[in-house]
C-alpha cells in the first residue's frame, strides 16, 4: 500500500526521529541507578526530537501550521492545514525504561486529522492510516477486534497522574468498568492506546483530560481501522473537549454508556 506524498513524510521523519530516541532510550536505561537519575536527559531528549520533526516537517511543508507538546502553536500562512505531534507520548515509560512509548503524527485539514502515524520504535512498529485507505501497521491492514461481549473485552485507559486532570471521575469509570469487562490497562501511552484499538489488541480505550497532540494521528486510525470515535460527553470534540472514547462498533455504545454513567 502507497500513500500519499505527505503521508510518506510523515513516516520518514517519524522513523528518523524515533530511531534517535531509542538510541537515547539506551542511555535511559544505563542511567537509572545513577543518584541524579534520567529526568533532565529525557527533558532533551524529547525537545531535540520536536525540533528534528518540525524541522523536517516544516522543511518540506512551510506553509503549513504547526502544533506540538513542546514547542505549543505556530500559526501557518495556509490557516487550513496543520502537523499536530508529540515527539514522545509516553514520557513516563521512556523515563522508567519501560519500552512502551511513540512518536506521533497527524495532519489536521480544515480541522478534520486526514493522515496519522504513531511510531513503536522500540518494537519497530509503525502504524499509519490516511482517511479513505486505511489503517496499517508496517505492511499489513489494521481491523479494530471482532468481540461483541463486554465481559470478553479489554479496555486501555490513562489515569490522572502527578496532580493532573480528575482522578475521582477516572477512579468512578474504573469502579463501573471493571466488574463487567475482562480487564482494564493502563500502560502510559495514548496514541499507542489508540494504535492497539485500531490493531484490535484492545477492544477499546477511553480517557479524561487528553491533549491534541496526545490523540489526534490516533482519531484517524481508529476510525479507518473501522472503529468508532467520539469524545465522552455527547457533542464535544475529542480534539477540543480533550476528553475521548473509541472502540469497535458493536461495542461502542454500551461501552460509551458505561463510561458516561448512563
Ligand atoms: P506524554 O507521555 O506525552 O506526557 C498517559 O496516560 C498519557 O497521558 C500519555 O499519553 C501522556 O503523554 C499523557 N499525558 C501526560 N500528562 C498529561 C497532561 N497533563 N495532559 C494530557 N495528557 C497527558
Ligand atoms: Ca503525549
Amino acid at each position: 500500500m502507497q500513500g500519499s506524498a505527505n503521508l510518506n513524510l510523515m513516516k520518514k521523519a517519524a522513523r528518523k526521529v524515533g530511531r534517535a530516541l531509542v538510541k537515547d532510550f539506551r542511555e535511559v536505561e544505563n542511567l537509572q541507578v545513577s543518584s541524579k537519575g534520567p529526568g533532565d536527559f529525557v527533558t532533551r531528549a524529547d525537545r531535540e526530537a520536536e525540533k528534528a520533526l518540525r524541522e523536517a516537517l516544516l522543511g518540506d511543508r512551510p506553509t503549513y501550521g504547526f502544533l506540538g507538546e513542546e514547542s505549543r502553536e505556530t500559526e501557518g500562512v495556509d490557516p487550513t492545514r496543520r502537523w499536530i505531534v508529540d515527539p514522545l507520548d509516553g514520557t513516563t515509560n521512556f523515563l522508567h525504561g519501560l519500552p512502551h512509548w511513540a512518536v506521533s503524527i497527524a495532519l489536521e485539514h480544515k480541522g478534520e486529522i486526514i493522515a496519522g502515524v504513531i511510531f513503536d520504535a522500540a518494537k519497530d512498529e509503525m502504524f499509519w492510516a490516511e482517511k479513505g485507505s486505511g489503517a496499517w501497521m508496517n505492511e499489513s491492514r489494521l481491523r479494530v477486534s471482532g468481540r461483541r461481549a463486554m465481559h470478553e473485552s479489554i479496555f486501555a485507559t490513562g489515569v490522572p497522574h502527578s496532580g493532573k486532570g480528575t482522578l475521582p471521575a477516572s477512579l468512578q469509570d474504573f469502579a463501573r468498568l471493571s466488574p463487567v469487562c475482562a480487564g482494564v490497562r493502563s500502560w502510559g501511552s495514548a496514541a499507542l492506546n489508540m494504535a492497539y484499538v485500531a490493531a484490535g489488541r484492545f477492544d477499546g480505550y477511553w480517557e479524561r483530560g487528553v491533549q491534541p497532540w496526545d490523540i489526534a494521528a490516533g482519531l484517524v486510525l481508529v476510525r479507518e481501522a473501522g472503529g468508532m470515535v467520539s469524545a465522552i460527553r455527547e457533542g464535544d470534540d475529542p480534539l477540543v473537549k480533550g476528553s475521548i472514547v473509541c472502540a469497535n462498533d458493536p461495542l461502542f455504545e454500551g461501552f460509551r454508556r458505561v463510561i458516561r454513567g448512563e
